[in-house]
């Protein structure tokens, strides 16, 4: 069987923030391998199928022009368990809250905005990170 895998993205926020080096480099220092790199430009087409599970909901929107603000970091990482290790040093959802120690913790903050702008995106299962490594890497 091939190693666990998953998609990470730097959201508009980290790039522009100068973050891109020290998010990636966390997860390096963690142990995980990185196999796949690349910015992106994102599309509508992409964020529709990326966020799916969340079209119609009231930050829908606000996210994905959120999405479109800039370039992304798309990345695959591969190693055991990395999905569950990746959602670990991200942190939770809310950057306001999420434990110091982890991305979201330590560079993210509440900007009174109509979404969270929280930095990173890790895959939730497997199947969500074969998924979501199609749409960005296809
Ligand atoms: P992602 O998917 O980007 O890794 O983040 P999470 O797994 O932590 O969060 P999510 O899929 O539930 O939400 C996607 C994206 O929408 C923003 N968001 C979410 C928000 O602004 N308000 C909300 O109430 C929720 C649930 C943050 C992340």
């Amino acid at each position: 069987m091939s190693a666990e895998q998953t998609l990470i993205l730097i959201k508009p926020d980290g790039v522009a923030r100068g973050l891109t080096g020290t998010i990636l480099s966390r997860v390096e220092a963690k142990g995980y391998k990185l196999v796949d790199l690349k910015l992106v430009n994102a599309t509508r087409e992409i964020l529709e199928a990326h966020y799916a599970e969340h079209v119609g909901k009231p930050f829908y929107e606000p996210l994905v022009e959120f999405m479109l603000s800039g370039p992304v970091a798309a990345a695959v990482f591969e190693g055991e368990r990395v999905i569950e290790g990746f959602r670990s040093l991200a942190g939770t959802t809310e950057p306001t809250t999420a434990a110091p120690g982890t991305i979201r913790g330590d560079f993210g903050r509440d900007w009174g905005l109509k979404v969270q702008q929280n930095l990173v995106h890790g895959s939730d299962s497997p199947e969500s990170a074969e998924k979501e490594i199609s749409i960005w890497f296809s």
